[in-house]
């Protein structure tokens, strides 16, 4: 029997981080067990901002490498970059039709991204949710494993599947979000200003752990992590961010639950909670480490994966988007 379909995607841009794998890498690796998956490298979401071409072909590999390292099977999932399948821009457009100005102007990461990049406010950041409409809706996608900052997208595109639905016929598959609790990792904040998310497009990289650090960076970064002058460990976001953060990341690395965590702390200091959060991180990374390192060798043999998930998403994508274009009366 048919399962239903899974798609996410992570736009090649910094370096993966600690939130990407707690907020959503974490639950992709999971629910494979579950769904068909297909995990995209969404590149021309990535271009919203400038990238430097060889820069960027180099990234797009080293994300492939880490996403097989973290746990996706590529002869189980579909991995594949979103312009090799021009289905997505195609479908964008047709939903940007049905899409309005008032709905994009006031989705957060838009304003966030326009504050940030006052000299690139380009049309392609103001139409960005469209595309991850699009590429979310083409493949009769049922699950969206994405970390809490993705919320609002994902709205917007339930919004835009209903939209179209009633007036063309039950054309797509309404999606639904999976989405961490913030205890759980949904909301990783940065170490150094832990009421901001931790961003790999930070210029500060002392703000994250990139799934690639070093174990040494680990530890420094952990020691220089934000806490409070207070000395209590008790998960509080907010009058205590960076101690809860501290916890958060703790309990992802661990397994360990929140409560569980605080009652093993009481009468311990910040210094004790910032070594063992920093050693349960390495510990966590080491073998996605090695992994890495194996995969990302073989340039070849990453290509041979990325086409061939081209093949078997295209071949989906047409489906849906040949099934569109008749219901709209597109010849
Ligand atoms: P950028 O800073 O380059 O705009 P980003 O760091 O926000 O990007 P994305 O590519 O936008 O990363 O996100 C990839 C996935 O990781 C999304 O599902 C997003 O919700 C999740 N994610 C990003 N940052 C965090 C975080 N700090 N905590 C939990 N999940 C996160
Ligand atoms: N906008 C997402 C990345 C993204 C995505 C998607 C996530 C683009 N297309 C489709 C899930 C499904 C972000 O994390 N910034």
């Amino acid at each position: 029997m048919a399962r239903d379909i899974l798609f996410s995607g992570i736009q090649p841009s910094g370096q993966l981080n600690i939130g990407h794998y707690l907020g959503a890498m974490k639950n992709w690796v999971r629910l494979q067990q579950d769904f068909d998956c297909l995990f995209s490298l969404v590149n021309l979401h990535a271009i919203t901002q400038r990238q430097e071409p060889a820069e960027l072909k180099k990234r797009s590999l080293d994300f492939v490498a880490l996403y097989i390292a973290c746990g996706i099977k590529p002869e189980q999932s579909v991995i594949f970059t979103q312009s090799d399948v021009p289905e997505h821009s195609e479908l964008m457009w047709l939903l940007s039709c049905h899409t309005y100005m008032g709905e994009l102007e006031r989705m957060t990461q838009f304003k966030d991204k326009t504050a940030k990049n006052t000299d690139n406010i380009n049309l392609g950041l103001l139409a960005y949710p469209v595309l991850m409409a699009a590429d979310i809706l083409l493949y009769q996608t049922k699950a969206v494993p994405v970390g809490n900052d993705q919320k609002q997208h994902l709205e917007l595109t339930r919004d835009l599947a209903t939209r179209m639905n009633n007036r063309y016929g039950d054309i797509f598959t309404l999606p639904e979000p999976y989405i961490p609790s913030v205890e759980a990792g949904g909301r990783i904040m940065s170490l150094l200003e832990p009421e901001k998310k931790m961003s790999k497009s930070d210029e500060n990289a002392g703000n994250y752990i990139a799934l690639l650090d070093s174990p040494d960076v680990i530890r420094k970064k952990l020691k220089k992590a934000v806490t409070d002058t207070d000395s209590e460990i008790r998960y509080d976001r907010e009058h205590k961010a960076g101690v809860s953060n501290l916890l958060t990341l703790l309990s992802g690395a661990t397994g360990k639950s929140i409560s569980t965590l605080e009652a093993d702390y009481v009468g311990k200091g910040y210094g004790h909670l910032k070594v063992d959060t920093g050693e349960a991180i390495v510990a966590l990374l080491e073998p996605i480490q090695t992994e890495f390192a194996r995969l990302r060798n073989d340039e070849t043999e990453l290509n041979v994966i990325l086409k061939s998930g081209a093949d078997k998403a295209r071949a989906q994508a047409r489906n849906t988007l040949e099934k569109v274009k008749t219901a709209m009366g597109l010849l």
